[in-house]
């Protein structure tokens, strides 16, 4: 059965206009996108969705960079694609990300307590449904 992901263009991508370029390496990889949505999150719906941050030092200042703005969630399906975007994605910290990655070569520090890292990508097929209820019911 083919897999499936949560994909989020966090409130920095859509903001600076990189919805498009982001969601075309995803399909220029060979993924589909099976759902897509533009929607402003409710602090519910993050401290849910980022519960197992729940008492980090950065989790506030996520959940309010994540309110921010609108943000673009999409299901994404493929074949090992939550592995694979994952790694398109990049690392956390966009500074060392690989270039090559998104998060590498579109992301960088601006010296805040979050991360702005432009895109969130599911970790496992157990949080990729969580993650796809949550959004997406
Ligand atoms: P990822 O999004 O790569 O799965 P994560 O789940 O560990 O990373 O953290 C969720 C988000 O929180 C991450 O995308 C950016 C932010 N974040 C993580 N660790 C951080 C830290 N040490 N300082 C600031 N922000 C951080
Ligand atoms: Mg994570």
């Amino acid at each position: 059965m083919t897999q499936r992901t949560l994909v989020l263009v966090k409130p920095d991508g859509v903001q600076r206009g990189l919805t498009g370029q982001i969601l075309a390496r995803i399909e220029a990889k060979g993924y589909s996108l099976a759902e897509l949505k533009h929607v402003t999150a409710t602090r519910e719906v993050l401290e849910q969705h980022y519960a197992e941050h729940q008492g980090k030092p950065f989790f506030e200042p996520l959940v309010e960079f994540m309110m921010s703005g609108p943000v673009v969630a999409a299901v994404v399906e493929g074949d090992r694609v939550i592995e694979g975007f994952r790694s398109l994605a990049g690392a956390t910290e966009p500074t060392t990300a690989a270039p090559g990655t998104i998060r590498g070569d579109l992301g960088r520090d601006w010296g805040e307590k979050v991360q702005k890292n432009l895109v969130h990508g599911s970790d496992s097929p157990e949080s990729a449904e969580r993650e796809i209820g949550i959004w997406f019911g």
